[in-house]
């Protein structure tokens, strides 16, 4: 979206000392014009990466605990993520992504598996 916006600076002589317009006596008049461009955040999804070692119920836990998601759902995406490599646990602005990628990753380390969890923009 983007906002036109107007600030109007008019200023004359207020002594007569000053320069002459031609037709108002003496004042001025300065118009800007300012274009304000709105940019969307962008967005970042946070994926986790298959292996051969982190057990597929820690993996339903990681989804649970940290993308709120339902045993069903969580058991959906982890099936996901071990056939097909990767698979995407949700779409979060940079900040969050960040925060929620550190959080699994220390947490299957602090369990000792190899549990890869990126992000990348959407
Ligand atoms: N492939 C793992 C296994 O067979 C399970 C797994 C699923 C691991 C998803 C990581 O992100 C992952 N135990």
């Amino acid at each position: 979206m983007k906002m036109v916006t107007f600030s109007g600076f008019c200023a004359g002589p207020e002594n007569g000392d000053g320069p002459k317009g031609p037709s108002d006596g003496g004042s001025a008049a300065v118009l800007e014009r300012q274009v304000e461009k709105t940019k969307t955040p962008p967005l970042f999804q946070v994926l986790l990466l298959n292996d051969d070692f982190t057990p597929m119920e820690f993996v339903v836990v990681v989804l649970q605990k940290f993308f709120l998601m339902d045993l069903d759902k969580a058991t959906h995406v982890m099936l996901t993520v071990h056939r097909e490599g990767r698979g995407v646990c949700g779409v979060y602005t940079r900040d969050v992504a960040s925060t929620k990628v550190e959080l699994v990753s220390n947490f299957a380390r602090m369990h000792q598996h190899p549990l890869q969890c990126v992000m990348e923009e959407a």
